[in-house]
């Protein structure tokens, strides 16, 4: 299964039409969207919103990104009722002190919280779902703190042990090594979950080959898209004094109709406008 980010409805709906099994519900995407860090500066009803929003949206199933659940066990037990009632089909709640810091900058701050601790939020997070087909996915950053893979896989079967539906494993090395040797390693049951942001050259086939990861994200690739596409046609629009050359060569006006769900509306005014 391979899940695209989004941070919004058009985006979601971009990664579904172009057959991304899941959306990832990123809170980088959404932090980089309101131009701040990924470090809990916005609310956790703004990602809500924005579950909702794209939940509402697309068909696909929705992984939310809950970063360390917005507090302790007992947060999580009131969030997570309400990441349902949004629409998302699973969280991902990773084993970091509350506010986090984005896990991919160099030197960012890497706390993790005691393993009880998190195990306790596990529990919360299944014990206070409603459908027993929403995940409950536990990720570990132990690898991405520094702490080795003994403490990475201490962690993971700790993790298991409370509930997780399965293990996200991050790592920011640019080698997929890390990675390879912490799947090899795995003893648990549950299936795990990968973001081979940092270590690209890793494809879908290599990690179907491993046998034990049952999800990949792409964490950043909407974002990334959509600034690499805005910085180059706003850079080419001064260059050109005026929007006649990157006319031609961008999305119609006709297309975006199309994504707002112009055919939707039409047949609603069909049907109702008398
Ligand atoms: C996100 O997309 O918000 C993630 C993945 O959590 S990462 O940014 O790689 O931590
Ligand atoms: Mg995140």
């Amino acid at each position: 299964m391979h899940a695209m980010s989004a941070h919004n409805p058009l985006s979601a709906r971009l990664a579904a039409e172009a057959g991304f099994d899941a959306i990832w519900g990123s809170g980088f995407e959404l932090s980089a969207s309101h131009a701040v860090p990924d470090a809990n500066i916005l609310s956790p009803s703004q990602h809500l919103e924005m579950m909702r929003a794209i939940a509402a949206t697309v068909d696909a199933p929705v992984i939310a990104d809950i970063d360390t659940g917005f507090g302790n066990a007992i947060n999580v037990s009131y969030m997570v009722p309400q990441y349902e009632a949004a629409g998302a089909s699973a969280v991902v709640m990773e084993d970091k002190t509350f506010p986090k810091d984005t896990s991919l900058r160099a030197a960012g701050r890497q706390e993790l919280v005691r393993i009880e601790e998190f195990q306790g939020k596990i529990e919360a997070a299944c014990g206070a779902r409603r459908d027993v087909d929403f995940c409950v996915i536990a990720r570990t950053e132990a690898l991405i703190a520094g702490a080795g893979e003994q403490e990475a896989l201490t962690r993971a079967l700790a993790y298991e042990a409370a509930g997780a539906d399965a293990i996200l494993i991050h790592s920011k090395q640019s080698s997929p090594d890390e990675i390879l040797s912490f799947v090899a390693a795995w003893p648990g049951r549950v299936p795990l979950v990968l973001v081979p942001t940092a270590y690209p050259q890793l494809r879908e086939a290599d990690i179907q080959a491993l046998g034990k990861v049952g999800l990949v994200i792409y964490g950043n690739h909407a974002i990334r898209a959509a600034v690499g596409a805005m910085r180059d046609v706003f850079a080419r629009i001064r260059r050109d004094g005026g929007i006649h050359e990157v006319d031609a060569g961008l999305p119609t006006v006709k297309e975006i109709i199309a994504l707002q769900g112009d055919a939707h509306m039409r047949e609603l005014e069909r049907r109702y406008l008398k």
